[in-house]
């Protein structure tokens, strides 16, 4: 019969304790390593903030990618129109964005604040004229003038580029500034910057 001696107690009860102190260090070592990960992972992304590659955090919101957020469009006239003044409807909307355009008014509304490029080309026939510009937020800007009465029988394409400031609710369209003619193919795009 084994007779469990008091010595014998004494080593099975510091045994019991070596392992479990080399398990609490082996654990702590893990936590260390582990902390100093976490610690290497914040310091690469505040370097990355103070550079500017990541502007505010590294979180994946698949909501809020780059299409999802943009506010752009593009649309072009439904048919052509001859001798008419007022503002041009382009009705075929072929992108809209941010939803600020509307293809029924010709209307574009400012879903924020910010600089949009506004580009629009203007097609007309042989012995036409257009004359039209961009009225952004109450303002008249960038007159495109296009004009096929010479005496070459073909057709004109006329682009014009114009980028301007909208706050928030601000509304931007094309209008004309004289009796104006426009091809069908003519069109608009517009991008936020
Ligand atoms: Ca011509």
């Amino acid at each position: 019969m084994l007779v469990v001696t008091r010595r014998m107690k004494l080593s099975i009860v510091y045994l019991l304790l070596m392992v479990s102190f080399v398990q609490a260090k082996e654990k702590k070592l893990q936590r260390e390593k582990l902390k100093d990960i976490v610690d290497d992972i914040s310091s690469l992304i505040n370097a990355c903030k103070a550079v500017g590659y990541v502007k505010a955090n590294c979180k994946v919101d698949s909501k809020n990618t780059s299409v999802n957020r943009a506010v752009a469009f593009e649309a072009s006239l439904t048919k052509s129109r001859n001798s008419f003044t007022g503002r041009v409807i382009f009705g075929k909307v072929a992108l809209n964005a941010g939803h600020g355009y509307d293809g029924s008014t010709g209307i574009f509304t400012a879903p924020k604040t910010g600089l949009y490029v506004f580009e629009w080309t203007t097609v007309v026939w042989p012995g036409k004229v257009s004359y039209t510009l961009l009225n952004a937020g109450g303002q008249k800007r960038g007159k495109n003038y296009c004009n096929d009465t010479g005496s070459s029988n073909d057709s004109e394409s006329c682009s014009r580029m114009s980028v301007v400031k909208l706050n928030s609710g601000e509304k931007a369209w094309i209008e004309t500034y004289s009796t104006t003619a426009l091809h069908q193919a003519s069109s608009i795009a517009c991008f936020m910057l």
